[in-house]
């Protein structure tokens, strides 16, 4: 038998990415690499107003163009009962149009033609009748007497107010704040920016009219869940549909909801009895799918003179855009907003929420973030550097004072999350040894005596991800468990079958090193499958860095079911018992007779040719994962800037990440990972937001006007680690792919604002534009 000693690359081993190979070959199977026969091409017709009443559509030049199959209105989805459909946070959205447009960029219509261009070409022979109404852009604008009603069709719907949703206890936090010796405030405004995938979204719809399977290939984050929503939505029957998500150009996000172009294209294929593809533009992307942030904030703290937080108090509007569609799990309004206190032991909080309706995109929460808890993180970390300087302590030593302490986990905070594990002073130590903190601090008070302004910013983040346990999380009444099957064919390889969707993250690399970890059959050797509705276990999909919280767990947890049974058949195979056999990478041996050894390849041959009388045959397993609690990574990002103050240009000289995401199964992917947020918070600090004029015009619809930082404007990024594992992952693994894209932004701008602290400058909201940067100086001069 095998004595093959050669090292197992499970966890811990910076495996290249297998997806890589088809990548970089252009061999990659994207949405728009699909062709059935048969199919035809989908666009659609999208409205120049933002609001305006819909008094006709005169679809007949269209109709009328050669190669024009079908032009699809509201009015015929109405007589399928299709024009509306429900969303994710519980309200309804138009699929397309029947009464009036409600945000620029809303669907109007759609064209079914032989052809892509010949699609295109139709929709602007197609006629509408549109009657302008008064536009609301923002909360204030929404919430003012006299606004136009936005949800007119919503029965008992008389203004445009969507919720008000409160969490944490609002009358000791009075208490707090009527008792303390200081209170700072902070107003902030997190803009409006979007995901923006490589690839936009799109789908090839197909249902086959002889047999009733629809199979719809279809950038999606969560194939599982869209089909039990077009299951309750179209009212098919589940086992005959398939949604497939082939790979994901990127999804950051924006393929999590279900958007009117899927469910048209399907509409259309069900009633053409074709396949029809349907691919979005980069504007159509921009100014339709959803979006991220626009959440407008107010936050308090109190403190005792001494420097220690005695309670948080955050209210805030949430812009949410025409219809109420944020993609997000929980019970919550806000997500996961009430996370606000982060790494502080803030003894009383109190938070408060109200949404709107506007005139804009619907769809929130998107972009690399658990559920709003980047507009959380955003506000605390610029509210304690605030405080630090307001109450004069450097804002290091002031974290330091008021973190929760390593002893202190598990944590209960004041709005009710239960922090499973941290290590904050130490992940900050080390982010500052690394910048070199002291040394800094006495270059920039001598740059200073120069005129010369650098700036420092620290941001101490706390994520929770990983949704989520089924008490508090589900969608639509499924709850959020995720599966892992996993099967050992007679030669000792391996499929395994996950419930989660790779976008870019490497699951076929990571979850593979997970299951070579627990069974010692080498990552090459195992086949990691996703992104088939019919082929995979059911679960929720990836988002919310959730994929290794509860896939990961699941994982290895099923990795584990196969251990115990090969267990067993190590034991046939050794005649001894059961208790006698040793498991170490891949080996099983006789206790005290370490010679005596099979390989889990011999044992997964006997599985199937020399099973014990009685046992079942096979090697095979399938897990469903219910996550006890979430997990929440952490860290200290530390940014170094250079600001000319005759400008407004500022430089990004040092950034300096330190992550914990607890037991790092790839450590290269995860700093991919890294640098991909880092790079993503960047932008949004720097440069990304989507704004609109008066009149509603989405200025941001392409990317001229929304600008995303190239290799030319990405700084260089130095990482570093500490690990603190998660005590109820299987694995001891916390999420880690939004990390950096939650907790950078406050980085980078309070590097900016340390920089202008001394000439009065308190806040400026981001994106932190020169031209911004150069106003905030002028009035902060100006006094
Ligand atoms: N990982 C690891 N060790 C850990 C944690 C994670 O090796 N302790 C690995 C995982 O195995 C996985 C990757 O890092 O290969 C990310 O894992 P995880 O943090 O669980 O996040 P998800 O896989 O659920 O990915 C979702 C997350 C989100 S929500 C967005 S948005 C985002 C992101 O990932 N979108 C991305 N990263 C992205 N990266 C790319 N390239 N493309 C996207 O669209
Ligand atoms: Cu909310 S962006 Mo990611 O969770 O798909």
């Amino acid at each position: 038998m095998a004595a093959e000693t050669e090292e197992i690359r499970g966890i811990g081993h910076s495996v290249r990415r297998v997806e890589d190979d088809r990548f970089i070959r252009g061999a990659g199977n994207y949405i728009d690499d699909i062709h059935l026969p048969g199919m035809l091409y989908m666009a659609i017709l999208r409205s120049p107003y933002a609001h305006a009443k819909l008094n006709g559509i005169d679809a007949s030049a269209a109709q009328a163009l050669e190669g024009v199959i079908a032009v699809v209105t509201g009015e015929l989805m109405a007589q399928h009962n299709l024009a509306w459909m429900p969303t994710l946070s519980g309200d309804t959205e138009a699929v397309l149009v029947t009464d009036k447009v409600r945000f620029q960029g809303q669907e109007v219509a759609a064209v079914i033609a032989t052809d892509p261009y010949i699609a295109k070409d139709a929709l602007e022979l197609i006629d509408v009748d549109y009657e302008p109404l008064g536009v609301v852009v923002s909360p204030d604008q929404a919430k003012a007497a006299g606004a136009p009603l936005i949800r007119d069709e919503k029965e008992g719907q008389t203004d445009n107010h969507i919720y008000h949703w409160e969490s944490g206890d609002k009358e000791s936090t009075d208490t707090a704040f009527a008792q303390a010796d200081r209170v700072v405030s902070l107003d902030t405004f997190y803009p409006r920016s979007h995901p923006s995938p490589l690839e936009t979204c799109g789908c090839v719809a197909d249902v086959n009219p002889a047999t009733g399977q629809a199979t719809i290939y279809m950038t999606s984050q969560a194939p599982q869940l869209i089909r039990t929503v077009f299951a309750l939505v179209a009212g098919l029957p589940e086992e005959k549909i398939r949604i497939v998500s082939p790979d994901i150009g990127g999804g950051f996000g924006n393929k999590v909801p279900v958007y009117p172009g899927y469910v048209i294209a399907t509409a259309a294929s069900l009633l053409l009895g074709h396949p029809v593809k349907w691919i979005e533009d980069r504007t159509e992307n921009l100014i339709s799918t959803g979006f991220a942030r626009d959440y407008h904030m107010h936050g308090e703290m109190a403190l005792k003179a001494d420097g220690t937080m005695t309670g948080l108090r955050v209210s805030l509007d949430a812009d949410e855009g025409a219809f109420f569609a944020d993609a997000q799990p929980s019970k919550f309004k806000v997500g996961l907003f009430h996370i606000v206190s982060g790494s502080y032991d803030m003894p009383t909080a109190h938070v408060s929420a109200d949404g709107y309706y506007t005139n804009k995109a619907p769809g929130g929460v998107a972009y690399r973030c658990s559920f709003r808890v980047t507009e959380a993180s955003y506000m605390i970390e610029r509210l304690v550097q605030n405080a630090a300087y307001e109450i004069g302590i450097d804002p290091a030593e002031f974290r330091t004072k008021n973190f929760i302490e390593r002893d202190q986990f598990p944590y209960k905070s004041a709005t009710g999350f239960e922090y499973d594990s941290g290590d904050y002073q130490g992940a900050m130590d080390l982010a500052l040894e690394k910048v070199g903190y002291d040394q800094l601090r006495k270059e920039q008070a001598e740059a200073r005596k120069e005129g010369h302004l650098i700036g420092i910013g620290l941001a101490s983040f706390t994520e929770v991800v990983g949704a989520g346990p089924h008490k508090d999380y589900d969608i639509l009444g499924i709850k959020m468990n995720d599966g892992a099957e996993l099967r050992v064919h007679p030669t000792g390889k391996a499929i395994l079958k996950i419930s989660s969707q790779t976008q870019g993250q490497g699951h076929e690399t990571t979850f593979a090193q997970i299951v070579a970890e627990e069974l010692g059959i080498q990552p090459e050797d195992i086949k990691v499958m996703h992104g088939d509705s019919d082929d995979t276990p059911y679960g929720l999909g990836t988002y919310a860095s959730r994929s290794t919280p509860t896939v990961g767990a699941a994982t290895a947890m099923v990795s584990r079911k196969l251990r115990d049974k090969a267990r067993k058949l190590a034991a046939h195979l050794l005649e001894v018992s059961e208790d006698d056999v040793e498991f170490e990478a891949g080996r099983f041996t006789v206790k005290g007779a370490p010679d005596k050894a099979v390989t889990i390849q011999d044992v997964a041959f006997a599985a199937y040719t020399n099973f014990p009388d009685g046992m079942e045959a096979g090697l095979e397993g399938v897990t469903y994962y219910d996550p006890p609690n979430l997990t929440f990574p952490f860290g200290t990002y530390a940014v170094v800037v250079e600001v000319d103050a005759d400008t407004g240009v500022w430089k990004v000289d040092r950034v300096v990440a330190v992550d914990d995401c607890g037991v790092r199964i790839n450590p290269m992917i995860v700093a991919g990972q890294i640098h991909g947020g880092l790079c993503e918070g960047f932008g949004i600090a720097a440069m990304e937001q989507i704004t609109f004029d008066e009149e509603g015009n989405c200025i941001g619809a392409n990317f001229l006007d929304y600008l995303l930082p190239t290799a030319w404007e990405t700084p260089r990024f130095e990482l570093g680690e500490t690990v603190t594992p998660s005590p109820h992952h299987p694995i001891g693994a916390k999420g880690v792919g939004e990390s950096a894209t939650v907790g950078s932004p406050a980085a980078y701008v309070n590097a900016v604002i340390d920089a202008l602290w001394p000439l009065g400058v308190r806040n400026i909201d981001m994106p932190l534009t020169s031209g911004k940067v150069w106003e905030a100086i002028q009035a902060a001069k100006a006094g």
